[in-house]
């Protein structure tokens, strides 16, 4: 028998690449939220996918991007930074995309790299430059989950040889309140539009899980006061739409009957005071 592998392993990639979204493919559940919209994901979200033959430590970054606010580039240092300290990177490129900025930055990243062309299902992946870069090329569609085995034996050949790090039950770092309000968070991206969905905040503030049921009360956080009146809504229809279908989202998630409150309240710049964003779990 082989010896036992354990390491971490950074997936990185422009914003939209299909980073979440692998993720969950790969560990069979949803831990990271996903949105047709680009930046969705702030902070780090480690899933911990245990193997009989080895434990990898899958690390979902933010995108890496050109945004110029402060806390677009915290994101990217920190997706940069979870980078470094990771023992393998993948580098996610969408089979339908053309190889620009991001790409030419995380290329240069330190070995061993593996490129993964993303939702194969939509697009043939076509030439990409520096492929002598690469220690393994992969096709994937999370969505269909096509090629996630090839992909997780190509990571293993490249993660050190030692003990697991985590108990083969541990699957994050990421509190189940902090999980929670993302949902919520992934919903009003669906439901709002232009910047909106990136001023908005969640903070779970009461969670009772009465065995029979879980009570939620989560405090939906804008950064200015006319933000408020676009997510409440007219007669508060768009506060009632994101409730419900978020509530619905948490109980088929959680497998149990969810009661969820949301109150809408302003943080006023939240984004821009870095103290606040990292209180929030949206950075390190
Ligand atoms: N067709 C297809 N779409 C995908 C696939 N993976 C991700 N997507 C979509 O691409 C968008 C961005 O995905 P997401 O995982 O949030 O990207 P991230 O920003 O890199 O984390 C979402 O609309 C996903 O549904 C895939 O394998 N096939
Ligand atoms: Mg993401």
């Amino acid at each position: 028998m082989s010896a036992y592998r354990c390491g971490y392993v950074a997936l990185l990639g422009r914003p939209n690449a299909g980073k979440s979204t692998l993720m969950n493919a790969l560990l069979g559940e949803k831990l990271s939220i996903i949105s047709a919209r680009a930046q969705t994901t702030r902070g780090r979200v480690i899933g911990v996918l245990t193997r009989p033959s080895a434990q990898f430590v899958l690390c979902d970054t933010p995108g890496v991007h050109r945004g110029r606010a402060r806390f677009n580039l915290s994101m990217t240092e920190a997706a940069l930074r979870t980078a470094e300290d990771a023992d393998v990177r993948v580098l996610l490129f969408d089979a339908g995309a053309s190889w620009d900025v991001p790409e030419e930055r995380l290329v240069e990243l330190a070995p061993p790299l593996l490129l993964v062309r993303t939702k194969c299902d939509r697009a043939v992946p076509g030439p990409v430059p520096q492929l002598g870069r690469f220690a393994g090329v992969f096709e994937v569609s999370a969505l269909e989950g096509r090629g996630l085995e090839a992909l997780i034996e190509g990571i293993e050949r490249h993660l050190p040889i030692g003990p697991a790090l985590y108990p083969d039950d541990y699957l994050t770092d990421r509190s189940l309140r902090f999980l929670a309000a993302e949902q919520v968070r992934e919903v009003a991206f669906e439901l709002y539009r232009d910047e909106i969905p990136y001023s908005i905040a969640v903070e779970v503030e009461e969670w009772k899980d009465t065995g029979a049921d879980l009570r939620v009360r989560a405090n939906v956080l804008v950064e200015r006061e006319s933000q408020k009146g676009i997510v409440v809504g007219e007669g508060g229809q768009m506060l009632k739409q994101l409730g419900s279908e978020a509530r619905k989202r948490l109980s088929e998630w959680l497998e149990m009957p969810v009661h969820l409150k949301l109150w809408v309240k302003m943080d006023r710049n939240w984004s821009h005071r870095t103290r606040r964003a990292r209180q929030l779990g949206y950075l390190d």
